[in-house]
Formats: structure tokens, sequence, C-alpha cells
């Protein structure tokens, strides 16, 4: 069967999972010469079998709230692909969550992982649970549950979670607990973990770290320095407050930042002591960014998103589809240079398909996020390993890597007129290991 075939067959078996078939056509796009190039991929349905994950798991996470009242949620577990690795990938607990958008998220961790050039195998989990409002106690007891409905099917060498949006190192402490309660085993079985028990540092940086590392290669090729670049960051939680104490270390400017309700803009900029108002506000008080607006007498808008402002530089860090055809088109023509994604699939194809047509340099998530899982692998080798690395030696790491994935982006994703398709340079890299490791392992 042809790539777009079997998109064609996804989205008629799985009518209703829209993140998904959006995940999956982005990276069909990018495959089709390759495909044709390589025989084998169609013998072994290779394209089929990476799409469809290996295997889903569902259950019903039962906790009690702090008034007596017996909750329901739903628990998932989305093991995508462990063809070069253990599964591994984070944890989402928000309201939204849905086997679509976890299959999506499995899907793109399983060619991001691939890329950071570690052992890793891709997956996602989470739950429709909302931490936002709940006491720490209800925090602790759902976690508790979710961990009982999902023990028996992760451990350090099969499925290794971690955090994810709602899910922190509070959460994690709390689900690695369990674990380690119900199966009397310390083993590395999440990442994320507190430093006391076995976290990396960097893990919390990592992402953002991660994401501003691979913007100064793509701006090094082009010959521009960051220093000055106005930066439209999104989002407010873990991705975005690291991005942006990157960002100001090397004298760029954030300007932005937003949560679910709103954005703010701070044309002045956010400096270092704004930024831990932020960190206290949202890792301390569970606030909301309004705040931030309240306190520094700029401009908040509710409802909204940052893309309408003026910026030279655009990083998603909040959500999928945060970015959509007319803001993209709003980017582009407020003189937007380039789009490092952050979150996983911020842009909607159509918003790509704006950037890529007016030669913005465009970063996508599966690339310029890697940091986080990255950092995520590293703390497996010191679990395993047992022994720590000093910050240094991991931020040494995660540079190397994050320089590497940029290197595989160009090498796979330079067209004949010299743009960078770095969508399609993650595509082939990521596709071409793991299709050799499944092709090696044979068929089942
Ligand atoms: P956090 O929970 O720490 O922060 C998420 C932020 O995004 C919050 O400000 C939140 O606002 C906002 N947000 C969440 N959902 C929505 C929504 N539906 N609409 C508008 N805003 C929203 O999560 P992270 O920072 O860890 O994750 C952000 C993104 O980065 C996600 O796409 C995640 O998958 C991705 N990512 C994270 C990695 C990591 O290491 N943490 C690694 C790679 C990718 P509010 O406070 O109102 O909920
Ligand atoms: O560490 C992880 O496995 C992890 C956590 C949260 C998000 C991601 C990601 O790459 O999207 C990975």
């Amino acid at each position: 069967m042809k790539p777009r075939d079997i998109l064609d067959n996804i989205k008629r078996r799985f009518p209703n999972e829209l993140e998904y078939h959006q995940a999956v056509e982005e990276v069909v796009n990018t495959l089709e010469d390759e495909y044709e190039l390589h025989p084998e991929f169609a013998k072994y349905n290779i394209l089929e079998r990476l799409i469809v994950p290996d295997k889903i798991l569902s259950f019903r996470v039962t906790w009690t709230d702090d008034n007596g009242n017996v909750k329901t949620n739903m628990g998932y577990r989305v093991q995508h692909s462990n063809a070069i690795g253990p599964y591994k990938g984070g944890i989402r607990f928000h309201s939204s969550v849905n086997l679509s958008i976890l299959k999506f998220l499995a899907f793109e961790q399983t060619f991001k992982n691939a890329l950071t050039t570690l052992p890793m195998g891709g997956a996602k989990g989470g739950s429709d649970f909302s931490p936002r409002g709940k006491s720490e106690a209800e925090v602790m007891r759902f976690c508790q549950a979710f961990t009982e409905g999902l023990w028996k099917n992760i451990g350090a060498d099969t499925d290794i979670p971690a955090g994810d949006i709602g899910v922190g190192g509070r959460e994690v402490g709390y689900m690695y607990g369990k674990h380690k309660k119900l199966t009397g085993d310390f083993t590395g079985s999440f990442t994320g973990k507190g430093r006391e028990f076995g976290g990396s540092l960097i893990r919390p940086e990592a992402t953002g770290y991660g994401n501003v590392y691979f913007l100064l290669e793509m701006l090094k090729l082009k010959n521009i320095d960051i220093k000055g670049k106005r930066c439209l960051v999104s989002g407010s939680g873990n991705v975005a407050q690291y991005t942006c104490e990157k960002l100001i270390e090397l004298g760029a400017i954030p300007v932005s930042l937003s949560d679910s309700d709103g954005y703010i803009y701070d044309p002045e900029g956010i400096t270092k002591e704004k930024l831990q108002f932020v960190m206290d506000l949202k890792n301390l008080y569970r606030g909301r960014i309004r705040e931030y607006a309240e306190e520094y007498g700029c401009k908040y808008v509710e409802g909204a998103r940052p893309w309408s402002e003026k910026g030279d530089i655009a990083l998603p860090s909040a959500t999928q589809n945060e970015i959509d055809a007319d803001s993209a088109t709003e980017l582009v023509n407020n003189g937007i240079i380039a789009v490092s994604e952050g979150a996983n699939m911020p842009s909607t194809n159509e918003a790509i398909a704006i950037f890529q047509k007016n030669k913005i340099l465009f970063a996508p998530g599966k690339a310029a996020n890697a940091g986080g899982v990255s950092v995520s692998g590293l703390e497996m080798t010191q679990n395993s390993a047992r022994l720590s690395w000093s910050a240094e030696e991991v931020d040494q790491k995660l540079k190397m890597i994050m320089n590497n994935i940029h290197e595989s982006c160009v090498k796979y994703g330079t067209e004949a007129d010299g743009y960078i398709n770095y969508v399609k340079g993650a595509n082939i890299s990521g596709f071409i290991k793991i299709a050799r490791a499944m092709i090696s392992q044979g068929v089942f």
C-alpha cells in the first residue's frame, strides 16, 4: 500500500480521532519519496505497522474527594512502539485528555525518541482528571489510584512514564511512591523524579533549554544573533518557564506568556525577576497568568493567545493546535523569522504550510522539544548505573544531543533551493532508524 492509501485507511478505521489523523498526515506528507526509494518498507508494511500502536491500555480510575464523594476518571497508556527501546513517554492529566490526543502524542514520541539517538521507544498516557482546583490530598489519592491501574504494565525495562501537562514533580513523586509500594522495587520506573530519589539534574530545565539550543542552531546557519530578539512564548508551565530562563540568559527578550485563560504581553520584556514571580505563581501558588499583569501593570488579554503581537521569534509552549492558519498568517505578516515548537503539535498542518511557504525557520516539536525526553533517557542511564551526573555534565550532553538532532534534520530535510524543511528532516531521519529496527526483528 502507498503512504496515502495507508493514511486514508487509518482515517476510515478511526474516524473520530482528529489529532491522531493530523499527526499521521504530517508524517505521511513528508515520507512518500523515501518510501518509494526503499521497496522493503512496503514489502514489510512498515508504515502501517508504525502508525497503529503496539498496545493500548484503558482503565477506570476511582478515587475519593475531600468531601467523601467517590469519583471516576479514565486512565490510559498508549504503548506505541518498542522497536528501538522500552516504551517511554509522559503522562498528561487534563480534562481534554482522550485517546485521539494520546495516540497522536505516542506516535510523535516514537519518532522523537528515535531522533534523540538514545535507545527509547514511544508511549504516552494520561487521564481526563484535572488537577486544577484539587487539594494536595486529592491529587495524591488520584495519583495513587491511577498507578494502581497502570503498575503491572510499566517498569524500568518495559515502559517508563514521566510528567507532561498537569503532571510535574509532585505527581511523579506520588506515582513513583505507589509503584514502589506495589512492586517492592526501587528502580528507575519513572523519570522526572525528585533529586533525592534518582531524579536527574537539569530534567526540569531540559525541554525549554533544549528548544532554545535547537533554535540557536537554526539561527547560526543564517548568521542571526539571538541577542535582542523579541520572543513570543505561550504557556507558563514547565516548558515555557525554562524557555524564558534560557532566552533571558542569552540576551533575548521574552515578551509574552499565557495559560488556558488568556495571555500577558509585556513590551518591556520578562526579566529574571519577573520570571521568578511567574515560577512562584505557577509552581507554588498555582495561580493564573493574569496576576502577572496585575503585578507589573502590563496588558492581559482574556481568552486569547499571543500570536497577534509583534515578535521576531515564536516559541509555542502550551498545547496542541494553539497556532492555526490565521495566527500563522498574522505572525508572518508581523515579520516573524523563526518558530520553534516547545509544545507537541502546537501548529496545525495548515499553519506549518504557511510558515514553510514563507521560508520561515520552522522547527517541529518532535525535533525542537526532544531535550526533555533526552534528559529523561539520561536519567534512566544514571539510575541503572547507580550514579548521578553534575548539572554541567547533563547540560553538556543535552546540548550535544540537540545539535545532533539539528544536524540530522539538515541532512534529511534540505531541499533543492537550500531551504531546510525541518519537518521532513525529522520525520525521515526518525523513520529510517525505526524501520530498519523493525525489519531486522521480523514480522509480528
Ligand atoms: P505544564 O502543565 O507545566 O504547563 C502547561 C501550560 O500550558 C500551562 O500554562 C497551561 O495553562 C497551558 N495549557 C495547557 N492546556 C492548555 C489549553 N488547552 N489551552 C491553553 N493553554 C493550555 O506542561 P508542560 O509545560 O510540561 O507542557 C507544555 C507542552 O510541552 C505540552 O504540549 C507538552 O506535551 C510539551 N512537552 C513537555 C515536555 C516536558 O518535559 N514537560 C517535553 C516535551 C514536550 P493552565 O495553567 O491554565 O493549565
Ligand atoms: O520524559 C518524558 O518521557 C517526557 C515527558 C513529557 C513530555 C515528553 C515529550 O517528549 O513530549 C517526554
